[in-house]
């Protein structure tokens, strides 16, 4: 059972690291006042850009999904520059032609990312102005997703992943430990959700193991090589037998 556990642990690791190159990072700079399609059901990153020391520059990046299509955001990170009083950096961002968020002022808040938003129009524009030039490009990081609402309890596509909020997502967007969905139910271990694999058997049983001490973890890799070891000369003991008996008999 822990065998599986840990077999399952390196599969679900495998299987995000590939989720994680599929999902896309767009840079605002290099895209700078475009509109960008988005997957429907999709899901991806934004970023300021790859390294940059621009001052005072603005670009902005539209997301365009189908119609029907919407788009859920949260920060990973967000570090914008402060003078003392104000952000120096500006962040805004549209639903379809509406300004939905703004960067507030006032020294502290620099830092305090905005909370979800979730767009009713399938556009999104994220508008960034750098107003420093320093070197720092890790502005901040949004993760977006591109979901649909279910039709009738149904969604329309059979890639689809219906959450629990009654959000269509796609399926690939399950199980890697990103929430998708809003409600974190693509991300839930029971079998009547999204069945990820629980990775908690796993961490008990390598807590366990540490929680043995340092003595008895020696014992126990100690005990193993001795075992090995033994396992090794039983083999050749056996191996020079059969080999002798071979020579024997050829004579
Ligand atoms: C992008 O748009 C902003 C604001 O409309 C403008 O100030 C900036 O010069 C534009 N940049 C490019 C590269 O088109
Ligand atoms: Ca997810």
């Amino acid at each position: 059972m822990k065998t599986f556990a840990a077999f399952l642990l390196v599969a679900v690791m495998a299987h995000s690291a590939t989720a994680g190159i599929l999902v896309p990072t767009t840079y605002i700079k290099s895209r700078c006042n475009q509109t960008t399609s988005a997957a429907s059901g999709g899901a991806g990153f934004i970023e300021w850009s790859a390294a940059t020391a621009d001052n005072a520059e603005t670009c902005s990046l539209t997301l365009s999904a189908d119609v029907g299509s919407m788009f859920r955001l949260t920060f990973t990170r967000f570090d914008l520059d402060s003078n003392g009083q104000a952000c120096v950096d500006t962040i805004n961002i549209l639903d379809g032609p509406n300004m939905l968020s703004v960067s507030k002022t006032g020294g502290d808040v620099c830092t305090q990312p905005m909370g979800e938003i979730t767009t009713v129009s399938n556009t999104v524009t994220i508008s960034f102005t750098q107003g420093s030039s320093d070197i720092d490009f890790m502005k901040f990081k949004i993760q977006y997703s591109v979901f649909r609402m279910a039709v009738l309890g149904m969604c329309t596509s059979s890639s689809d992943f219906k959450c629990d909020n009654n959000r269509c997502i796609d399926n690939d967007n399950k199980c890697d430990f990103r929430d998708d969905c809003g409600d974190n139910s693509d991300e839930s271990t029971s079998d009547s959700g999204a069945n990820c694999a629980d990775l908690s058997d796993f961490g008990n049983t390598v807590s366990n193991f540490l929680s043995l001490g340092l003595a008895a973890i020696i014992g126990i890799v100690v005990g193993v090589i001795v075992l090995i070891i033994l396992i090794i000369v039983l083999i050749c003991v056996c191996c020079c037998n059969c080999c002798r008996k071979g020579n024997n008999q050829a004579v």
